[in-house]
Order: C-alpha cells, then structure tokens, then sequence
C-alpha cells in the first residue's frame, strides 16, 4: 500500500514537474521529493478551491540555478504567489523571495533531526527588506499557505471570496454540530 502511495505521488510530482504552466497562479514547490507527502495537502487545497497550479521540486542548494530562473521569471509567467517548503536549512522560500516581488510563502517541513525547528528558524528568519510569510510546520502550515494563497488572489477575485466564506461557514457548521 505504502509502496503504491509512493508510486503515486512520484507520478503526481512528476506530472506536474513536465512544463512550466504559463497559466498558473500558484506555485508549490518543495525541496525534495519527500516533502510531497506533506505539500500534497496545499496541491489538494488550492483544487478544492479551482486555482490554477503548478507542483515542482525545487532545491536551492541541489539546484541552485533552477532556483534561481525559476524565481526570477515567475512574475512574468504570470504567477502571483510561490508557496515555497523547504526543510532543515530550509532557504528556499528565501532564495524565491531574494529573487521576486511576488508574495511568497514559506511551509517549515518536519525534519528527523529537530523536529522541524531547524525548518521553521530557517524559513522564518529573514533580514528586513526581503519578506516570507512563514506558516506553521508541516501539514497545518501547507493547508494554511495553500488558504493564504486563495485568500491573496480572493483580493481581486470575488468568486473565491465567496468560496472562502462559504469554507469558514462549513468549518464552524462542522464544530457547532460536534456531539461529546
Ligand atoms: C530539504 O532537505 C528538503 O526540503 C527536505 O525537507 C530535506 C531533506 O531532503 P531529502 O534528503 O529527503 O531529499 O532540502
């Protein structure tokens, strides 16, 4: 079963790795292909809600030109937010903000060693004139940079205000009919 989850996700990620979407945007891209267990909740969140998106593997330390041209031309690509995660020295958000104007989202990975702290310190810690807006680690932080990203392009886009609207109505319905 974990096997074929495996297989799965490899398919996914490589699915979406095959061109550079000129019609999307959003990005999520992640430094290693064992951050999509994680990062498949902002893939899945950003489709519940119709917004065009590209998934990628991206490392600014294994790939650092990738990075780099990535970065540098998403604005022109049309994109309007990169959720970027990384995990451990986690510099890629910051390497995509060094390089665009566009917001960019940062999602700290849990890592083996510090739990994610190393992640999240990395991610979040950003001298002034370069911003990220760093998530929570893992799964909660790639769900909520996925609502983020809805709620950015929400700003100019009345029909995903609604639907976002219509996501906090279902959230509080769920717990208001919550049984003990
Ligand atoms: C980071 O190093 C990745 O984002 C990942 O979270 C972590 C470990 O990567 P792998 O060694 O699993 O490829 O660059």
């Amino acid at each position: 079963m974990a096997k074929k989850n495996n297989e799965k996700a490899k398919t996914a990620i490589r699915n979406s790795q095959s061109e550079i979407q000129n019609s999307c945007l959003v990005a999520v891209i992640m430094g290693s292909q064992s951050d999509w267990d994680t990062m498949k909740h902002a893939d899945e969140t950003l489709t519940k809600f119709g917004v065009a998106h590209e998934c990628r593997v991206i490392s600014a330390h294994r790939s650092p030109s990738l990075a780099s041209e990535f970065g540098s031309t998403a604005e022109a690509r049309g994109l309007e937010v990169i959720i970027a995660a990384a995990g451990g020295a986690a510099h890629l958000a910051g390497v995509m903000a060094a390089h665009t104007t566009l917001p960019v989202l940062g999602v700290p990975m849990r890592s083996e060693a510090l739990n994610g702290l190393d992640s999240l310190l990395a991610t979040v810690q950003m001298p002034g004139g370069i911003p990220v807006g760093t998530l929570a680690i893992g799964k909660p932080g790639a769900v909520n940079a996925a609502l983020f990203a809805v709620a950015i392009l929400a700003n100019s886009r009345p029909e995903l205000r609604k639907k976002l609207h219509e996501f906090r109505a279902a959230q509080e319905d769920k717990i208001r009919a919550t049984k003990l």
